[in-house]
């Protein structure tokens, strides 16, 4: 069975660990990225962690030169148990964050392909180069679009790596859609369809059932 990983947007701490407390049954991980961090402070993994004890993930979508991205995922993973960058910058800046990862025996995940429409233009081109590139430095997941499944299952092949996938719900992606190309060392990710839920905790299981039926 495939894992769901919640995308905790929230901007308010209360209600962020209000949320994990709910869905904390039916979620497999938890995905923290800057609107929460920058609202509340990375200390809201700890607290995230406390409740749940579920793995945390930094999307931080890190895009720098090897140094810095060397700094941020060291600050970084000395909370997350992951940390998600990008890989159009180049091999050297994700084997920077990787290097600091294998030392802390944390996870990277690499962006190849997002969701939103506005990937098409730049970055969908590349993401068939991206995916050859996780591979050779054998990150420990990449990001593909569930917006997108025939991309999705071809990035998949390529990059024969776990895939993180978001665009399910809010975005209009389908887990039906994805469902086959699912194994239990993948992650759907879902965020407002559950959190802007009237009843996110019902809004969760309805994802993990469907998540089940593989
Ligand atoms: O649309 P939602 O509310 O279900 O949230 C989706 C989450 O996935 C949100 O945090 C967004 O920032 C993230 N995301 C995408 O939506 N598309 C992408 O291509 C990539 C990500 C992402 O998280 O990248 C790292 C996994």
């Amino acid at each position: 069975m495939a894992k769901l990983m919640l995308a905790l947007d929230v901007l308010d701490e209360n209600k962020a660990l209000k949320i994990i407390e709910e869905v904390n049954d039916y979620i497999d991980a938890v995905k923290i990225g800057y609107p929460l961090v920058l609202a509340c402070g990375l200390d809201v993994i700890k607290k995230i962690k406390d409740i749940c004890d579920k793995e945390v993930i930094a999307d931080f979508k890190v895009a720098d030169i090897p140094s810095t991205n060397e700094k941020i995922a060291k600050i970084t993973l000395k909370y997350a148990d992951g940390i998600i960058v990008h890989g159009f910058v180049g091999e050297d800046s994700v084997k920077a964050v990787k290097d600091v990862a294998k030392n802390l025996n944390k996870k990277v995940i690499m962006v190849t392909e997002m969701s939103h429409p506005g990937a098409l233009k730049f970055i969908q081109p590349i993401a068939e180069e991206l995916a050859e590139m996780a591979k050779k430095l054998e990150v420990d997941a990449i990001v593909v679009p569930s917006t997108r499944p025939q991309r999705l299952k071809r990035l998949k092949n390529i990059a024969n790596l776990p895939i993180i996938t978001p665009g399910v719900g809010a975005q209009g992606g389908k887990i039906e859609d994805i469902l086959n190309e699912l194994g239990e060392d993948d992650y759907v990710i879902v965020g407002r369809a559950i959190y802007q839920a009237e009843d996110p905790k019902n809004a969760a299981k309805k994802f993990k059932e469907q998540i089940k039926n593989i």
